[in-house]
């Protein structure tokens, strides 16, 4: 028998009213099941909804230190958790238990620092343009919200909304993503056994439809996503009908630039990380490598012998550098991506198809895979493809590679690989994206730095620290007149 999950309801462990659920299996092996979860429908948001609403106004004013001493625990429960709950996010999504340690280590970061911003939540004063009076804006919490997060940093990109949500006063619906539902259950029970009172943070598993319900939900103040384009679109769309904060975290298509003076040795770590790590499925995946030419075909040489060492397998397992994709469905994608860049011309140097053999058994393995002689107009240099296929771009000057990696509806993250100093300043202004690395790959966010995209990634709030925190509060104006008068604003005091 499957072990059998619930929602967390103000503070109650409770299965969906439908008593519905659905199943999780591992990407390593579609036979290991990882447990059984709701599959929760309106009734259920609706109840979590309304504990949300009504745990608010006690949440609100509990003094912002007060908040951060649980969040505090919660780093500290999650540290004594760290290897448990890395195997049981592996198990259930498939990356090396090295990343999910990463990914949890990102969670501990982000509740120390959301902790340490309790004490800080700074607000403004400001001279009135009247006499005897006095200005200020306030940092309030927006309400109630929701967050709804994708599968592959199942805990690190919950905890960016989630932690500084809670540190700034909001109460929370939580809906993760359906295919790491254990994963949300780890992390909600470790909220629970730090402390956080019952409705300020509740858990509903389930399906899309459990999200679009949230984010239409009358009793909804803000929604906080992470996920693709298309559904963030919508989320967006219904928010902005109904006047509701919305931060949006979605796709990428991120380039690294590797120029001709590149220290390549530093670049080829750089751009296997980049490209292969997560198996590709990060939104920061490095998926173009626009390579000046001089340098293109020796570094792309090195590429591929050392992608061919990658071990792929199960990432519980010793020595393994690359799990598996999440699911039937990814591995189709990226099969009709690879055949796709093929009938449009681009070159396939390596991979190209689901890997099988030793030890993979019925997993979802995917071959690293490299397309070069991309041009900037082809399917595979454009569209997201959440797998582990790098399209590598020759160009002749700087400027062709920023035209090129400019030339995309995406702008998430971006690097250049380059040891002039003028240049790299440069590419600093000129690459648009939310975040430029400069000699490192695209990935490798760090917890209390403003997290986000431009274009189609985002629609202007920032995920991470300090960054988060603007979305999470509502400037408060406050005048306070102590003339004992009335003064008019524009009206006195003004000359003719
Ligand atoms: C994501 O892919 O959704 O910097 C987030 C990074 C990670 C976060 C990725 N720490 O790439």
């Amino acid at each position: 028998m499957a072990d059998l999950f619930t929602n967390y309801i103000d503070g109650t462990w409770q299965p969906a009213a439908s008593e519905q659920t659905f199943t999780s299996t591992s990407p390593a092996d579609p036979s290991d099941v990882v447990g059984e979860f709701p599959a929760s429908g309106p009734a259920d948001v609706d109840r979590a909804v309304e504990a949300a609403r009504a745990a608010f106004p006690g949440w609100k004013k509990t003094p912002a230190p007060e908040r951060g001493k649980i969040l505090r625990r919660i780093g500290d429960l999650l540290t004594e958790r760290k290897s448990d709950m890395a195997r049981a996010m592996t198990r259930e999504m498939g990356k090396t238990v090295e990343e999910t340690k990463g990914d949890v280590q990102e969670a501990i970061d982000t509740a120390y620092y959301a902790a340490s911003e309790t004490r800080r939540l700074f607000g403004t004063t400001v001279p009135s343009e009247l006499p005897d009076k006095m200005n200020m804006d306030i940092l309030q919490p927006v309400g109630v919200a929701g967050v709804i997060t994708a599968w592959n940093f199942p805990v690190a990109v919950p905890t960016w909304k989630i932690f500084p949500a809670l540190a700034a006063g909001n109460t929370l619906v939580f809906k993760p993503s359906e295919e790491a539902p254990h994963c949300g259950a780890l992390l909600t029970e470790v909220l629970e056994d730090a402390g956080v009172p019952d409705g300020v943070f509740n858990l509903v598993q389930g399906a899309g439809k459990v999200g679009a319900h949230l984010t239409e939900h009358p009793e909804i103040d803000a929604m906080a996503f992470t996920g693709s384009s298309e559904v963030g679109a919508k989320i967006g769309a219904a928010c902005g009908r109904d006047n509701k904060k919305c931060s949006l975290e979605m796709g990428g298509k991120n380039p690294m630039i590797v120029m001709e003076d590149a220290d390549l040795d530093l670049a080829l770590e750089g751009v296997l990380w980049g490209a292969f790590g997560t198996t590709g499925q990060r939104c920061t995946a490095t998926s173009r490598l626009i390579c000046h030419e001089d340098v293109h075909d020796a570094f792309v040489e090195q590429i591929k012998d050392a992608a061919t060492d990658l071990v792929l397998g199960d990432g519980l397992e010793e020595g393994v550098d690359v799990g598996p994709l999440i699911k039937q469905a990814a591995v189709d994608k990226v099969e009709h991506y690879v055949g796709v860049g093929q009938e449009e011309g681009a070159d396939l140097v390596l991979g190209g198809s689901r890997a099988s053999g030793d030890g993979l058994g019925d997993g979802f393995f995917f071959e690293p895979t490299i397309f070069t002689g991309v041009e900037p107009d082809m399917t595979i240099a454009q569209e997201e493809i959440f797998g582990p296929v790098l399209s590598v771009f020759s160009v002749s000057s700087y400027e062709e590679a920023v035209e090129i990696a400019n030339d995309t509806r995406y702008g998430l993250s971006s690097s250049i690989y380059t040891q002039d100093v003028t240049r790299s300043f440069r590419a600093m202004q000129d690459l648009e994206a939310g975040i430029t690395y400069v000699n490192g790959p695209t990935i490798g966010a760090e917890a209390h730095m403003p997290f986000g995209g431009v274009k189609d990634t985002g629609n202007g709030h920032r995920d991470g620290g300090y960054g988060a925190f603007e979305f999470w509060t509502e400037h408060k104006t406050v005048y306070v007149d102590f003339s004992g008068r009335l003064q008019k604003a524009q009206m006195d005091n003004v000359d003719d």
